[in-house]
C-alpha cells in the first residue's frame, strides 16, 4: 500500500505540483495532500486507509453525500446506454427544464462542462448582448480561470499570493474593473463615470472563494438598480451557491430580502452535476437568443450536455427537491457552525462563522469580514494549525482559509458532534 507521501512524490514527477488543481497541493497549510481512494456518505478514505469526515464534498457538488443510491443507479443506467454522443438527448431537455423550474430568472439555459467554461461563456454573451466591453468584478470573487476574470481573484490565487495570474496580457484585462466587495461608494462612482460602457457586473452573491462572505442587502439592492439604470447585466456566479444555499440558489435568498429581486444571468455548476463535470449558464430568452446558432455569440462543446453527467445532475436535483431537504441541511450546517463557535469560546479563541443552506465558513477573527482585505487580515497561522489538528483527528476541511466548507445530507448529528469534539481538542491544544 503506497502512503500519501509516496504518492505525492510520485505525482510531483509527472504532474505540476503533484495536483490537477492548485489548492489541492496543501501549499497554504503545508504538509502532504491526502490521496483519496474512496468515499461513502459523509466520509472519504485516503490511500493509507484513514477515514475523514468530509467537509469539502468535491468543493460543493456532493450535497447528498458520496454514493447516494438513487444517483448511483441513474449514472449506472445512463452509462450502459453510452458515454457521449455529441448530439442532443431528451435528458438534457429534462435537466434544462428542471433548472428553469427551480430558478425563475433563468428562462433558457445552456449546458457546458465546467464552471470556468460557464463563467467565460456568460461573460462573452453579456458583452455580445450589450455590445459593450467593460465588466465589473469584485476582489476575492473567483469565476474560474478565464483570462478576463483572473484579476484579483480569490481561491487558489489568494492561497498562492498571486491574485492576478501571470500569462494574462494587460490588454486582455484592460476592460476588467475590479472593485471592493460590499463597497457601495465604489460601485456608485464606477457607474457614474463608466456606466454606459459596462456590459455586466459579475459576482458571487455569497462569495465562497474568500471563505464565506455575503453581499450585504443594501449592496445587492443597489447593484440591481444601477445595472438596470445603466443597461448593464447583473450576472450571478452561482457555481458554488446554486442549489446549495437554497433550492433556488442565492438569488432565492436575496429575493426574500429584496422584493422582486432577480439577476439577469446565472452561472451554475457543482451541484447540478452531482459530482460529474457539468455546468451551465442561463438567463432571459432575450439574452440567451444571442447565442449561436440563433445569434452571433459563439459557444460550443463536444461534451456539453453529456448523457452520464446529465443523469447524475437530474437525479441529484430530484433528491434535493424533496420536501424538507433544505430545512434539514440548513439546521445541520448551523449546528456545525454553532458548535465550532462554542468550542472556540470555551478555549478563549476568537472564531466567528456563518452559513446558508449547506455552505459555511469560519474565521479566526472577532467579526465576520465584509470583503477580501478583511479576510486577508484574519489569523492565517491559527487557521493552518487548526486545519492540521482537525485532519489528525479525522476531519477534512478545505486546505486554505480562502475556501468555503460544505455539509451534505449524509452528515449525521453524530458526525457534527464528533467534528465539534475534534475542534474542542484542536483549539485547546
Ligand atoms: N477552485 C476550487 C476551490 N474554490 C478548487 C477546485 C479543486 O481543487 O478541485
Amino acid at each position: 500500500m503506497a502512503t500519501n507521501e509516496e504518492l505525492f512524490a510520485r505525482a510531483q514527477r509527472v504532474i505540476p505540483g503533484g495536483v490537477n488543481s492548485p489548492v489541492r497541493a496543501f501549499r497554504a497549510v503545508g504538509g502532504t495532500p491526502r490521496f483519496i481512494q474512496r468515499a461513502q456518505g459523509a466520509y472519504i478514505w485516503d490511500a493509507e486507509g484513514q477515514r475523514y469526515i468530509d467537509y469539502i464534498g468535491s468543493w460543493g457538488p456532493m450535497i447528498l453525500g458520496h454514493g447516494h443510491p438513487a444517483v448511483l443507479e441513474a449514472v449506472q443506467k445512463a452509462a450502459l446506454d453510452g458515454f457521449s454522443f455529441g448530439a442532443p438527448t431528451q435528458r438534457e431537455i429534462e435537466l434544462a427544464e428542471a433548472i428553469i423550474a427551480l430558478v425563475p430568472s433563468v428562462e433558457q439555459v445552456r449546458l457546458v462542462s465546467s464552471g470556468t467554461e460557464a463563467g467565460m461563456s456568460a461573460l462573452r454573451l453579456a458583452r455580445g448582448a450589450t455590445g459593450r466591453s467593460k465588466i465589473v468584478k469584485f476582489e476575492g470573487c473567483y469565476h474560474g480561470h478565464a483570462d478576463a476574470l483572473l484579476v484579483k481573484a480569490g481561491s487558489g490565487l489568494a492561497t498562492f499570493g498571486h491574485p492576478t495570474s501571470a500569462g494574462v496580457p494587460a490588454d486582455v484585462v484592460k476592460h476588467t474593473l475590479v472593485l471592493e466587495y460590499n463597497n457601495l461608494a465604489q460601485i456608485e462612482a464606477t457607474f457614474a463615470e463608466q456606466g454606459r460602457e459596462i456590459a455586466c457586473v459579475m459576482l458571487e452573491p455569497i462569495a465562497g472563494n474568500m471563505n464565506f462572505v455575503r453581499a450585504s442587502v443594501p449592496f445587492m439592492s443597489r447593484l440591481r438598480e444601477l445595472c438596470t439604470q445603466h443597461g448593464a447585466l447583473l450576472v450571478f456566479d452561482e457555481v458554488m451557491t446554486g442549489f446549495r444555499v437554497a433550492l433556488g440558489g442565492a438569488q432565492a435568498v436575496y429575493a426574500q430580502l429584496i422584493p422582486g429581486f432577480r439577476p439577469d444571468m446565472t452561472v451554475m455548476g457543482k451541484v447540478i452535476g452531482g459530482g460529474m463535470p457539468l455546468a451551465a449558464f442561463g438567463g432571459t430568452k432575450d439574452v440567451m437568443s444571442q447565442l449561436a446558432p440563433l445569434g452571433p455569440v459563439y459557444q460550443a462543446g463536444t461534451l456539453s450536455g453529456n448523457p452520464v453527467a446529465t443523469a447524475c445532475g437530474l437525479a441529484t436535483l430530484k433528491e434535493i427537491g424533496k420536501p424538507g431537504f433544505f430545512d434539514a441541511l440548513s439546521a445541520r450546517t448551523q449546528s456545525l457552525v454553532a458548535g465550532l463557535e462554542g468550542a472556540a469560546r470555551e478555549a478563549g479563541v476568537p472564531l466567528v462563522g456563518d452559513s446558508q443552506g449547506g455552505m459555511f465558513g469560519f474565521f479566526f477573527a472577532d467579526g465576520l469580514p465584509q470583503n477580501y482585505g478583511v479576510v486577508m487580515a484574519t489569523d492565517k497561522e491559527r487557521f493552518n494549525r487548526f486545519f492540521h489538528a482537525m485532519l489528525q483527528r479525522g476531519v477534512y476541511l478545505a486546505p486554505a482559509l480562502y475556501e468555503a466548507g460544505f455539509v451534505s445530507a449524509a452528515h449525521s448529528a453524530e458526525d457534527i458532534a464528533a467534528t465539534v469534539q475534534a475542534a474542542r481538542e484542536a483549539l485547546q491544544a
